[in-house]
């Protein structure tokens, strides 16, 4: 820690690792406020209450007589509940949260900031991150086509650090004044109020159309990574140019990265739109169920860093949020990183009520001019003024966990009484005495500025297409087909010509054949030649793949066993140790949620294995991937059942993991009906993999197979 973050520390009080959860618990787990089963309920005024299910009325013993307004009781709980709701976010509306601690390596960042939260590794760093979609309501799905947002609160020792991001690294538009615009044009239509959790419509491609700076935001959120399979399987981007200031006074601009542990993996656009209706609350679920089954997601932190003096070395703006800083060009740093180990207590309180502002930053780091930052330090504040009301921060979930001592006084819903007189500075006491820099005041970098006084962007601001073209020419050919498939999906979605034939003449900007494929696709115009001529660069970095997993791992996946009456129990229970032992969570879906029976085993016995799901129950596009062990009987009541046969019909369409030993291989082969796949001629064969992600056996030894992975597990 610095002398000067120290001296200030001893004036106030000190601060642990640990505060936050402490400072929540303040709020949470008073035992005199704790549900229990005593005679707890009282009014908001703490008069226990002694009928809270009738309305006090004047009865004659026969008829009902009229209900009284004297029943301050009912009329209490009434009034709180009519006013249960506060306006939801005007953007990322629908969200979900968790806390947690971030941590960096070592000093290594302290070349280029004074921050001790990006310096200091004694450090663990209390956080709670809100995840969110942007266009829905809160109400709405969460596995639609959308930017998601990834924002972070810091309850650093100097104060809170919102870094408040996404996980696509730039943005659909430069300049703060053109956000109510972009926002107006994707969300539902002003007349009838559609569609909800989609961009597919009219208002958003017209705008996007018009505006090409959104080309290159466009790609990405048509991309897979539109649709994430999970908030644990995202990258994370501060989007925004900030800048570090170190020790010497030196500045820097800066990107901040998260990277996730898993990898970044996407649904499939099927699936996606399926699990909208199956179960739209896939992603906040799969967040909390992770965490409770002990696999807090984890990220790394990186940060990009340009010198001062390098701003214009670079063929793009680095204030430009339309724009990444290729990695080539400026690679990551990786400094610290980010896990997520507890669950909320209550929704509302915490991520309803959790307000982030841009503008919240600690000393050691600053903002740059980039023009859309600079807005949204405007509008953050200003939103949770209309959504929280003034005294926002008081907010437990909002409150640093450092002290926080100023003039401010009053207006609604202030909770903190101050002691003393004084309420202004300068005053006879000296009380509320600023803070010089060199004590850990936050001052501003001494930035020189020149300039003409006008609304204009500047050149490097121009460009729009450059990073569009990198960006799509970087993808795999896989990536590609569904980018086209996504674009084409939403532009059929528009009905007015207009629309899809101009939006198809921008893609001919980025893409000949990308323009050519969607117009013959949504009916818009076929260009016969390219708008621009493609670069031709590309990058690995800019791709999905690349940041796919590095080590292959089933930790934290929802795997399931498929089965019938009649299956092959010792596979059954070798395949569940050994899923355990690597760390995924296992599930059985059956016929019946119940007991699920074992070759030789009488149905009805309640000697089996209990299913925790049927077929209909919980979909395939639930999970990541399965397994049907074998069984004679076992495979032809499979093959009977028309359910268990689109279960895994869809899961091979949506390109799940699956695997199958013995007599399931054959019953696999005639549920996916695919000619020349080569599991289908090969049943007997261990061990084959093939290029759809199916494994087969014909035979194994899955007890001793258990019996090792079990002793890995135990540390043996
Ligand atoms: Fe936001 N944005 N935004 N935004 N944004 C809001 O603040 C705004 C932008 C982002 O989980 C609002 O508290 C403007 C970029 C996230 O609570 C509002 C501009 C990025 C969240 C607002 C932008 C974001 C918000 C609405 C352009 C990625 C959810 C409710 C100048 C880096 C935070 C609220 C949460 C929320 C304004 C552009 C991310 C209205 C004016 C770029 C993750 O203040």
């Amino acid at each position: 820690m610095s002398s000067a973050t120290s001296t200030v520390k001893q004036a106030f009080t000190s601060v642990t690792q640990t505060a936050k959860v402490a400072d929540l618990q303040r709020d949470t787990i008073d035992p005199s406020v704790k549900p229990s089963s005593g005679y707890t309920h009282t009014t908001d005024h703490g008069v226990p209450i002694s009928d809270t299910d009738n309305w006090l009325k004047v009865q004659d013993g026969v008829s009902t007589g009229p209900s009284l307004l004297e029943d301050q009781i009912s009329r209490e709980k009434i009034h709180r509940f009519d006013h249960e709701r506060i306006p939801e976010r005007v953007v990322h509306a629908r969200g979900a949260g968790a806390h947690g601690y971030f941590k960096v390596y070592d000093d290594k960042a302290s070349k280029y900031t004074s921050a001790p939260v990006l310096t200091d590794s004694s450090r663990e760093t209390p956080v709670f991150v809100r995840f969110s979609t942007v266009q829905g309501s809160r109400g709405s799905a969460d596995t639609v086509r959308d930017v998601r947002g990834f924002a972070v609160k810091f309850y650093t020792e100097e104060g809170n650090w919102d870094l408040v991001g996404n996980d696509i690294p730039v943005f659909f538009i430069q300049d703060a004044i053109k956000f109510p615009d972009v926002i107006h044009a994707v969300k539902p239509e002003p007349q009838n109020e559609v569609p909800q959790g989609q961009s597919a419509h009219n208002n958003f491609w017209d705008f996007v159309g018009l505006q090409p700076e959104s080309a290159h935001m466009v790609m990405w959120v048509m991309s897979d990574r539109g649709i994430p399979r999970s908030f644990r399987m995202m990258q994370g981007f501060g989007v925004n140019t900030y800048t570090l200031v170190n020790g010497e006074g030196e500045r820097f601009f800066v990107k901040f990265h998260w990277l996730p542990e898993l990898g970044v993996h996407s649904l499939v656009w099927d699936e996606a739109l399926k699990i909208c209706g199956q179960d739209p609350d896939f992603h906040r679920k799969d967040l909390e169920e992770a965490i409770k089954n002990g696999a807090p997601p984890k990220w790394q932190f990186a940060i990009q860093t340009i010198p001062e003096a390098r701003e214009h070395d670079f063929d793009f703006d680095i204030l430009d949020a339309t724009k990444v800083w290729p990695e080539e060009l400026v690679p990551l740093e990786v400094i610290g990183e980010m896990v997520l180990n507890r669950t909320v207590d209550e929704f509302f309180p915490e991520v309803e009520q959790v307000a982030f502002c841009t503008s919240h930053i600690v000393p050691g780091i600053g903002f740059s001019d980039d023009p859309l930052l600079q807005g949204r330090n405007f509008s953050y504040f200003d939103t949770q003024i209309t959504r929280l009301g003034v005294n926002w921060e008081e907010l437990p979930i909002n409150r640093p966990v450092c002290p926080v001592l100023n003039t401010h006084r009053d207006g609604a819903m202030r909770h903190k009484i101050t002691s003393g007189e004084i309420n202004y500075w300068p005053n006879r006491k000296e009380h509320y005495k600023p803070v010089p820099p060199d004590q850990g005041g936050y001052h501003e970098y001494p930035q020189k500025v020149s300039g003409i006084k006008q609304r204009l962007r500047a050149p490097k601001f121009q460009e729009h297409y450059n990073q569009a073209q990198l960006f799509y020419n970087s993808l795999q050919p896989y990536e590609k087909s569904h980018l086209i498939s996504a674009i084409s999906f939403e532009l059929s979605h528009c009905d007015d010509p207009v629309v899809y034939e101009t939006y198809t003449q921008v893609l001919n900007n980025i893409d000949f054949d990308l323009a050519k494929q969607v117009a013959i696709n949504v009916g818009g115009v076929v260009p016969d030649k390219s708008a621009r001529p493609n670069h031709g660069k590309s990058t690995p970095t800019l791709s999905q793949l690349y940041y796919a997993t590095k080590e292959p791992t089933v930790k934290s996946r929802r795997i399931t066993v498929l089965l019938a009456d009649g299956f092959n129990i010792e596979q059954v229970e070798g395949i569940r140790v050994a899923l355990k032992a690597g760390g995924a969570t296992t599930w059985i879906i059956g016929p019946r949620r119940g007991y699920v029976y074992p070759a030789g085993e009488q149905v009805g016995t309640g000697k089996g294995l209990w299913a925790d799901h049927h077929y209909e129950g919980q979909r395939s596009t639930l999970f990541d991937a399965f397994i049907i062990p074998g069984g004679k009987d076992h495979a032809q009541k499979l093959a009977d059942n028309g359910r268990a046969i689109h279960w895994v019909r869809e899961a091979f369409g949506h390109c799940k993991a699956i695997g199958a030993i013995g007599e399931a291989v054959a019953f696999l082969r005639e549920a996916v009906i695919l000619p020349g796949v080569d599991f289908a001629t090969n049943p007997n064969s261990d061990d084959v993999v093939n290029s759809y992600g199916v494994v087969t056996v014909g035979t194994v030894d899955l007890a001793s197979f258990a019996a090792d992975a079990f002793k890995i597990a135990q540390g043996q």
